[in-house]
């Protein structure tokens, strides 16, 4: 019973389309410090809900702090009791919107150490590649083999389990 269970389960698992979670490493190389232009930073890059942001810095020299829109603006933090400290921080973006994150650290803020992303949806599974359909082929040929051969012997080994 366990095991048909858990024949069911991977099934699950396959058709649920794996979301492609990426973690976004701040300021790449640089890490978070001052003087350096998150702005620049984010731009371009999409942040999906499921993603991850980390900073990593010098454990003491530096923190993040979510902010609100206004705060970010004015670099200050009205409430420092969720203070990222470790210097290895990974924020996890549970929901769309936007994130305002800055250093608490004497003007740190105001010297670049102010972050605001606009996190989207979960992101859609990619579509099929397809760039060159042969005139004529089926519309099968959108179905990856792989895919439909992982299907199959899924499928067999669940009938296999139901049967014994
Ligand atoms: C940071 O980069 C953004 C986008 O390139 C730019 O608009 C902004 O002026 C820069 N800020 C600083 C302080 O250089
Ligand atoms: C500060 O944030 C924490 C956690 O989000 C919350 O529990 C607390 O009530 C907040 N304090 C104030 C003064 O807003
Ligand atoms: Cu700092």
């Amino acid at each position: 019973m366990a095991s048909k269970a858990f024949l069911i389960a991977i099934l699950v698992a396959m058709v649920a389309t794996p979301s492609l979670a990426t973690d976004h490493m701040v300021g790449d190389d640089a890490g978070w410090k001052v003087g350096f232009n998150y702005t620049a930073w984010a731009q371009g890059k999409p942040f999906h809900v499921g993603d991850t942001l980390t900073f990593m810095y010098q454990k003491g020299l530096h923190n993040v702090l979510k902010v609100t829109g206004p705060e970010f603006q004015q670099c200050v933090a009205l409430n420092t009791s969720d203070a990222l400290t470790s210097g290895n921080d990974v924020v996890t973006l549970a929901k769309p919107g936007k994130k305002w994150y800055i250093c608490g650290f004497g003007d740190h803020c105001s010297k670049g150490m102010k972050l605001v992303i606009n996190v989207l949806e979960a992101e859609a599974p990619a579509p099929t590649p397809n760039p060159t359909p042969k005139p004529g082929s089926s519309s099968a040929a959108d179905i990856s083999p792989f895919k439909s051969f992982v299907w199959m012997i899924a499928a067999l080994a669940v009938f296999k389990m139901i049967l014994a």
